[in-house]
């Protein structure tokens, strides 16, 4: 992304929490209906983590599609020239990286509590882990197998604070993040060509649920399988390639595929007659054979000579203001990531923290001998404490004398980021 497209799309992040809040209403959804595989009524549709024998089952990748796709929208409504952009995760892995600049995403854990806690819970992937995904030719199989392990998992226990929990997308980093999923499944998609779903509606894009009085659109997954259905194209190493698209204006009633570098257009990329659209690049835009914008359609491309005016001043200078979220339990709440994996395999850790309440120490005793990192948090989510213990089942923490009284919540997690368990504390 260039510095414009970065300092617009910050500044939208910030309008959009200050206008109808849909960082909070998505964070929320997302909670309210992340798993219910583990509860009460297991029957109950949910979001993710899903089994063979459910409806849902592979349901994870279609919705995170249409939210990433809804969030997309609220920033054109902004600003139509710009795109959310994907964090390739197996190669950005540093704290380092422009990403985390205080000008892109930096500047929203503090402003907005996000408490993130770089590279604390577990790797992020490597390339090769990737490159195992596309060769899985089940879409059942990789859609499960992508959701648990490093590809999916790791960006959201690497990053830590509110990511690694139901409540992820408060942290702008979420829609990098699964954009970058997103990809990876469109990547898979145009090798194999066999995503399919069982069930045929969508959580929230079921045609009822009403955000800032727009009713969202009812969709079937199926209807998504490729990311073109949505007008979405994804531009990688300065080149945007549209091909295989016929502009319908379902979603915008102007189509502007917009893109600072080179845009190529073409292998049966259509404007039929009645249809808007328009192609614009900073750099360069080539139509190849197989484009055809018919008579009757209104098309045209374009290079926008002059980068800044693009953004409207109130945005280039747009008050990063300081929202916290509101406190809530769902961030702590446990996650299972691995169905069969070495936390149900293994004897459960029942584990006691006392004394309960506390004064000045607590001590955790662990069912068995474990590398893990215990986290202390304020009511606020803040972490106020936290400590490295190494194989080990009896887990003191001390000094804790300074804590003004009240609710705490104890989070306990193995070497590998897995959450082993939480507590409720009450300090004296
Ligand atoms: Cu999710």
């Amino acid at each position: 992304m260039t510095d414009q497209e970065i300092s617009g799309l910050v500044s939208a992040f910030y309008d959009l929490r200050n206008g109808p809040d849909i960082f909070n209403d998505m964070a929320t959804y997302h909670a309210n209906f992340f798993n219910f595989d583990n509860t009460a009524d297991p029957t109950r549709q949910d979001l993710h983590f899903n089994l063979p024998e459910e409806a849902e089952r592979e349901i994870f990748l279609a919705w995170h599609r249409m939210m990433i796709f809804e969030m997309e929208q609220a920033v054109q409504e902004i600003n139509p020239k710009l795109s959310l952009g994907f964090w390739d995760n197996s190669i950005y892995q540093s704290s380092g990286d422009e990403l985390w600049a205080q000008n892109f995403l930096g500047s929203f854990d503090t402003n907005w509590t996000l408490n993130r806690n770089f590279g604390q819970g577990g790797p992020l992937p490597t390339p090769n882990q990737i490159s195992d995904l596309m060769n899985m030719n089940d879409f059942f199989d990789f859609s499960n197998e992508l959701e648990r392990r490093p590809v999916h998992r790791g960006a959201h226990v690497w990053t830590g604070g509110a990511m690694p929990t139901p409540l992820s997308p408060r942290d702008p980093a979420f829609f990098f993040h699964h954009v970058f999923v997103d990809k990876v499944w469109h990547d898979w998609e145009e090798i194999h060509q066999s995503s399919s779903f069982i069930a045929t509606s969508l959580l929230r894009y079921d045609g009822t649920y009403i955000f800032d009085g727009e009713v969202l659109p009812a969709v079937d997954p199926n209807d998504i399988k490729d990311s073109r259905v949505l007008g979405v194209f994804y531009g990688e190493n300065g080149l945007a390639q549209l091909d295989n698209y016929i502009v319908s204006n379902t979603y915008n009633p102007e189509e502007i595929f917009y893109y600072q570098y080179t845009i190529e257009a073409g292998n049966n990329f259509i404007v039929p007659p009645g249809a808007v659209a328009s192609i614009e690049s900073v750099n360069e835009v080539n139509l190849v054979p197989g484009f055809e914008a018919a008579a009757g359609s209104s098309f045209r491309a374009s290079i926008d000579t002059q980068i800044l005016p693009i953004f409207a001043p109130s945005f280039q200078f747009s008050q990063r203001q300081t929202k916290p979220y509101p406190y809530s339990d769902k961030l702590f709440e446990a996650i299972v990531w691995e169905e069969g994996g070495d936390l149900l395999n293994d004897e459960p850790i029942i584990i006691s923290a006392s004394p309960n309440p506390f004064r000045d120490t607590i001590t955790i005793k662990l069912s068995e001998k474990k590398d893990c990192v215990v986290e202390v948090f304020n009511q606020m989510g803040m972490p106020v404490k936290q400590e490295n213990f190494q194989n080990t089942d009896t887990l003191v923490i001390k000094d804790l004398y300074g804590l003004t009284s009240g609710l705490y919540v104890i989070r306990v997690s193995d070497a590998n980021g897995n959450l082993l368990v939480v507590k409720r504390v009450v300090k004296l």
